[in-house]
């Protein structure tokens, strides 16, 4: 029998993405998209789709009552730029849907839960370079204290209800779909869209800021291939390290001057340089490598002439 799917905050970056490639693994009608508003008119008319605030606890449950929902994926949160504008409602959001979903899966209303974590639990005092799977952990953004937290939720569900919840720390996600919103790794997807329009970028990180990233094709097959492992495999039931590559703006901008040869760059640092410099430069996946055999596909090059042959037909 196919699984019955529940994407929550569907209309954002990775959900838009994640939507479509579970649509395609699983049929349109097992995934039901949900969003707090419809602002991706595309993905609200491509299939099911439901208006859900993930701080309502029982909008998803019915919800997932409805359509005999099996697994949730949880996608909605506040970043780490908007999260320090906004904490309180980053705390709100982050941390009261997380454990919507989670109560719902101790109560065996769905059996499997999906939930993202970041590059932003680790703070100034982890190892920058090459940051363990197990490390200190003192992040000082809001939004990294929500993802920290709710990584011990989720383990602390798993141990004691023997819920199935997996989960990532993403790195910056790379796309050409739907723009990301309020995050300090978003400059690695504006500069291409900027390249394209207006040959140019003012970027809000200095020119040596080196942050792990990845292209979205990467991401979604990480979420799919975490999400279809057997559950014996996983050793890791807070969030597992996962990495791909890592740039500085110079280095993504050099990519990008390889095809638009007039390219121009100027930095001009903002409150965000503080957040990434607070992140580490590079991560050791080697356990999620070992225990579901993950593997990355893009690197800086690749991921620049897939994003630049996408956009050019979006601006052209
Ligand atoms: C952000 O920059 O806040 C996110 C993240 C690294 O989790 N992209």
């Amino acid at each position: 029998m196919s699984s019955k799917i529940l994407i929550i905050g569907a209309c954002g970056q990775i959900g838009t993405e994640l939507t479509a490639k579970l649509r395609e693994m699983h049929g349109t009608e097992n995934v039901i998209a949900s969003d707090i508003n419809t602002r991706n008119l595309d993905l609200v008319n491509s299939g099911p789709f439901e208006i859900i605030d993930a701080k309502n606890y029982n909008a998803i449950k019915d919800c997932c009552k409805t359509y005999s929902i099996d697994t949730v994926y949880l996608m909605a949160a506040l970043l780490s730029a908007t999260g320090e504008k906004y904490p309180m409602e980053a705390w709100d959001l982050n941390m009261n849907s997380l454990f919507h979903v989670l109560n719902l899966a101790k109560e065996s209303t769905i059996k499997k839960v999906y939930w993202p974590s970041s590059i932003a639990v680790f703070g100034p005092t982890t190892p920058r370079e090459n940051t363990p799977q197990h490390t200190i952990c003192e992040p000082t953004t809001v939004y990294g204290i929500t993802k920290q937290v709710g990584e011990r939720w989720c383990e602390y569900y798993h141990k004691k209800y023997g819920v199935d919840v997996r989960s990532l720390r993403y790195p910056g996600i790379i796309s050409h779909k739907a723009m990301p919103g309020g995050g300090t790794t978003d400059y690695a997807v504006e500069i291409y869209h900027e390249a394209i329009k207006n040959e140019s970028y003012e970027c809000f990180l200095s020119e040596d800021t080196s942050l792990p990233m990845m292209f979205m094709e990467d991401a979604i097959k990480a979420t799919i291939d975490l999400m279809e492992a057997p559950s014996e495999h996983l050793s890791i039931r807070s969030s597992y390290n996962l990495s791909a590559i890592s740039f500085t703006p110079k280095e993504i901008y050099d990519s990008i001057k390889k095809n638009i040869l007039n390219f121009k760059i100027t930095y001009r640092p903002d409150f965000r340089q503080a957040i990434a410099d607070s992140w580490p430069s590079s991560i050791d996946d080697s356990v999620a490598r070992n225990d579901w055999n993950w593997q990355h596909r893009f690197d800086l090059d690749a991921m620049t002439s897939e994003m630049l042959k996408e956009l050019k037909k979006k601006y052209n």
